[in-house]
């Protein structure tokens, strides 16, 4: 359909086994996905992209380690080992994700001072990355997400784009989670009660 498009969240090297910061399973998304891009006529792709000494790098506060958390000017903020370094082959995506039919590729976290979980806004929930402008501009007024990781980057763009006007539906099975503390949970109901669909 004409206004709709699959947004298709962080399906990179660094996010799959073996990478840097592996989401279990994470490579699974990549048959599923594949096929849901056969069946839309807009495709949208975000890419993690963090310059080297990024702020949501563990390696870039002292005596932090990965997964704890640290307090930043726009709140608290979950530190990771470093990935998605900007041009590194973790940052690209996995070598079966079929995306050459994307018309438009969302790079986020590239501001060394704030990361980026969601496709439409930074961490601070202010800063647009221009999705919901482009999407608008183009008359989609539906978007269908999956993708890494479940319950950060996904579930932070269903829910932005719910604030932003647009329906929104995950497809769980395109999906993987991190689940850390909680957090697969506390997301799912987040959604749920903004009207994400989950499907
Ligand atoms: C993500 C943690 C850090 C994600 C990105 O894609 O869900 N999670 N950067
Ligand atoms: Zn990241």
């Amino acid at each position: 359909m004409a206004n709709e498009a699959l947004i298709v969240i962080d399906v990179q090297n660094d996010f799959c086994p073996d990478g840097a910061l592996a989401v279990a399973g994470g490579d699974q998304v990549v048959p599923v996905i594949n096929a849901l891009i056969g069946r839309f006529e807009h495709v949208v792709l975000t890419q993690d992209w963090h310059p080297a000494g990024h702020s949501s790098f563990a390696s870039s506060h002292p005596g932090k380690a990965p997964f704890e958390t640290v307090e930043m000017a726009y709140g608290t903020q979950t530190l990771w080992p470093d990935h998605c370094v900007q041009g590194t082959a973790g940052a690209a995506f996995h070598p079966e994700l079929e995306w050459t039919s994307a018309e438009m590729i969302i790079r986020k976290g590239f501001r060394k001072a704030i990361d980026s979980y969601s496709a439409f806004f930074e961490n601070d929930h202010e800063t647009p990355t221009g999705l919901s402008g482009y999407l608008r501009e183009r008359g989609i007024s539906r978007v269908t997400l999956a993708g890494l990781a479940t319950d950060f980057c996904v579930a932070y763009s269903a829910l932005d784009a719910r604030r932003q006007g647009f329906d929104a539906t995950v497809i769980l099975e395109g999906c993987r989670a991190i689940d850390l503390g909680g957090s697969l949970a506390t997301m799912t109901a987040k959604m749920k009660e903004a009207g994400v669909t989950l499907s």
